[in-house]
């Protein structure tokens, strides 16, 4: 006997569903392991056990069809999709350890003392400057002060990064006023990007050159490191840059944990994992189904997209005691923020040492983040984005 699949009337792509999506997780969550949402003719799960389920059967419920809502097998993508990203193995698996040896944790770890003297330079010229807006000024700049070097892309033009990665975000959803606009506002962007990707525009010794040179090796085409590198570009800007920003909210709003932090920096490391739990930047990823499927008892037709709630996952209460509290304490490692299984984010120690680099930065130098006027949000058709975060850092 199948359970039956409750329908619930959610667009979650509606403005108002997005300028607070944690709002509507409860109701998803509590209507059953699976919901239908008629509205955009998909399949739903929201709870941790689900969740983490549908992302480690990778067979049946497949990327290569798209993550979006958009199914590849019937509509054009706005672009040649990512061989990563979009790629079912046993191509994902060819890519993904090519890109695995690329964005090895050895070469981070080299890196890791420069990053950290630049955001303490950064850190050091806001303390006590008084209120400014902690988007631009330390959540953009200081993933655009390393990552770009990292990858070894050309100086000029950099501007475009955040405007791409919001087009390419927003296309995960329906094309709806988020993506048209985007697209208008971020042609040269995208034109940029698909320039950048080249051989002759990327530096010795990055990132992106190592793609070219396991191509040189035979690991993969001169075209597939073409569009390997865009993938850096895509997946390692706007990502952390609203990661850190959602760090920066959580100990706004959780003043004490910043407190705790201060008294104990050994936790910086857990602190940066229940950002990524509680902050919720990538909220959502559809899968599609390539066989009937069945889950909790629910039977789910060969062919459908299945949304995925990452960061309803990431405060189910079956899985986390009081979860929409920010608590740097607790054990937040098996949160979904960076997914699961064999697609789950390829530079998510990237993510995590910007993180701790900025938060490490902080730690010495700030007594307390003060509040300094409204947080505004960026809507975004995936990402829980923030536009403004005005803060004044008031000096240790
Ligand atoms: C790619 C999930 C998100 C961070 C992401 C976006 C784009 C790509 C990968 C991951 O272009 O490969």
């Amino acid at each position: 006997m199948a359970t039956a699949i409750p329908s619930l009337d959610l667009d979650p792509f509606d403005p108002v569903v997005l300028a607070d999506p944690f709002a509507s997780h409860t109701g998803l969550r509590e209507a059953g392991p699976v919901v239908f949402l008629p509205r955009i003719g998909c399949f739903a799960m929201a709870r941790h056990a689900e969740v983490q389920a549908a992302l480690k059967d990778f067979e049946t419920y497949v990327s290569g069809r798209g993550v979006g809502l958009a199914d590849f097998s019937r509509e054009e993508p706005w672009r040649p999709p990512s061989l990563l990203l979009e790629a079912d193995p046993p191509l994902h698996d060819r890519t993904r350890n090519l890109m695995n040896r690329v964005a090895s944790l050895a070469s981070l770890r080299k890196i890791m003392p420069e990053w950290q003297a630049k955001a303490d330079a950064l850190v050091a010229r806001l303390v006590g400057q008084g209120p400014f807006d902690a988007v631009p000024e330390l959540a953009e700049a200081f993933p655009l002060s390393v990552f770009p070097d990292l990858i070894g892309l050309r100086k000029a033009g950099r501007e475009h990064l955040i405007p791409y990665g919001t087009i390419a975000f927003n296309a995960f959803g329906p094309r709806n006023a988020l993506l048209v606009e985007a697209m208008e506002a971020a042609q040269a962007a995208t034109a940029w990007v698909a320039e950048s990707c080249k051989r002759e525009n990327l530096r010795p010794g990055g990132w992106g050159m190592q793609v070219y040179e396991a191509a040189d090796r035979g690991e993969c085409t001169q075209a597939e490191a073409e569009r390997l590198v865009r993938s850096f570009l895509t997946a390692g800007v706007d990502t952390t840059v609203n990661g850190i920003a959602a760090a920066l909210h959580a100990f706004v709003q959780f003043p004490d944990e910043w407190q705790r932090l201060r008294a104990d920096p050994s936790l910086v490391k857990r602190a940066v994992e229940e950002s990524l739990r509680w902050g919720g930047t990538v909220q959502t990823f559809f899968r599609t189904t390539s066989r009937a499927a069945e889950i909790a008892g629910c039977h789910i037709p060969e062919g459908s997209k299945v949304l995925l709630f990452l960061a309803a996952a990431n405060r189910d209460p079956r899985r986390w005691e009081d979860p929409d509290r920010f608590a740097i304490t607790r054990q937040a490692s098996g949160h979904v923020g960076f997914g699961f299984g064999i697609h789950q984010c390829l530079g998510q120690m990237v993510a995590r040492m910007e993180a701790e680099a900025v938060l490490g930065a902080m730690i010495p130098r700030v007594a307390e983040i003060r509040e300094a006027g409204p947080v505004r949000r960026r809507l975004n058709n995936t990402l829980h984005a923030i536009d403004a975060l005005p803060v004044e850092l008031v000096p240790a």
